[in-house]
């Protein structure tokens, strides 16, 4: 298949010139990839929600970077790749998208995209990828990096009803999709604290890693991996951001896992305002500072109860990974997580006090959902998610 006549969207990676990679979500996340993507030699291009955003771009000098602050060993150093002529920009106006299917009128919508990063928040996705939607086909490849779970089969059923959900034939447009899981802690402010943001700048917080793989198709026969799949998995491969490639089966499991830290650490820390060590207390008689005794009682309490109830709603949901999710091995990985990120202030956290919607409802939202499709009670998932949504509503309250 043809990909027209795309302006900024090269599709060969024979030739000498590596293609264009879209990038849709300048957030923290979608800034590390960009700028390392430009690092390792890769055209990209932003696509940015507003005109206003461009403009800033553009005054900005053509600027994005990274300021690293991951390290002591390296005080912060930074990787400003400025005035790059191949950081062109895209505009991507979300005053223009509604929640209906996409109505794309086909001579305005720009050249397609072979290759798309979607780093944007997991409640931004679906009216980011209906964005972009008519500039995909099926030789395009879409990189889905959200926290949370539950985002593709979203924009499959929104974008690619099945024929039976529709009687109508299948889609022949469907691209191919990669998700990951990231690891790595960035901020788009100065400090922890919330100072001013720079503009298409992130703060790189805490070195993790990234984790990859290829979604397989639900169409029967499943169709060969395009040349945009494997060239963005050599990309991937190339950023110096500890990534790995997996196969799905891996990738799934190391999804729930994160999943499970994600509902159990991030409304934790986002109702009582503290960072991720909150959850992980010295055991009682070490030598570590004095911990109050109810406060240990109360956290080990938390965290058994709910990582049972996950492990309860996985063993109805995902029966053959049963002996890898069981609630003290999720327990076990939840408060090694609380551990090594004990000094990040979660992203709900980060969300609640910016004022911001929280990606609760693709955490406990959608374990509460599962639960419910499988029969299993989730009484600490619901209670979970609505304090969290409460919050939510307070700050918006409170502006
Ligand atoms: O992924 C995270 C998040 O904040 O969303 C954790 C693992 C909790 C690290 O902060």
């Amino acid at each position: 298949m043809s990909f027209g006549a795309p302006a900024g969207a090269s599709q060969s990676t024979t030739s000498s010139s590596p293609s264009r990679i879209h990038v849709l979500g300048a957030g923290a996340v979608g800034l590390l990839i960009a700028a390392h993507l430009r690092q390792s030699g890769r055209p990209i291009t932003l696509l940015l929600r507003t005109q206003a955003a461009v403009d800033r771009f553009l005054h900005g000098g053509n600027c994005i970077g990274v300021v690293n602050d991951w390290t002591k060993a390296h005080p912060t150093r930074r990787l400003f790749l400025a005035s790059d002529p191949c950081a062109s920009l895209a505009p991507w106006k979300a005053a223009d998208v509604q929640a209906e299917a996409p109505t794309a009128d086909s001579s305005s919508r720009g050249p397609m995209i072979s290759r798309l990063i979607l780093a944007t928040k997991a409640q931004d996705t679906l009216h980011a990828y209906w964005s972009v939607k008519e500039r995909l086909c099926s030789q395009s490849t879409v990189v889905l990096l959200q926290n949370g779970m539950g985002v593709y089969e979203a924009i499959q059923r929104e974008f690619y009803p099945s024929p039976q959900q529709h009687q109508k034939e299948p889609a022949t447009d469907i691209p191919t999709f990669i998700i990951g899981t990231n690891s790595h802690g960035c901020l788009r402010c100065q400090n922890e604290e919330g100072e001013k943001e720079e503009d298409f700048v992130t703060h790189h917080t805490a070195f993790g890693s990234c984790l990859f793989a290829v979604r397989p198709s639900l169409l029967n026969p499943p169709p060969a991996l395009p040349e945009s799949a494997l060239d963005m998995l050599t990309a991937l491969s190339s950023l110096s951001l500890d990534v790995s490639i997996t196969n799905w089966s891996d990738l799934h499991l190391r999804l729930l896992l994160k999943l499970a830290a994600n509902a159990t650490i991030n409304p934790v820390t986002a109702l009582t305002d503290c960072r991720n060590g909150y959850l992980a207390p010295p055991p009682p008689g070490s030598d570590s500072q004095c911990v109050d005794q109810d406060y240990y009682t109360s956290m080990h309490s938390y965290l058994s109860s709910a990582c049972a109830e996950i492990s309860a709603i996985y063993a109805r949901a995902h029966p053959h990974l049963h002996s890898e999710l069981t609630a003290r091995a999720i327990e076990d990985y939840v408060t090694h997580i609380a551990h090594t990120t004990a000094r990040n202030r979660s992203s709900m956290l980060q969300d609640v006090a910016a004022g911001r919607q929280t990606e609760v409802e693709w955490i406990n939202g959608y374990l509460v959902r599962l639960g419910q499709q499988h029969g299993v009670p989730t009484p600490v998932n619901t209670l979970l998610y609505t304090l969290v949504k409460l919050k939510e509503a307070s700050s918006h309250h409170t502006k």
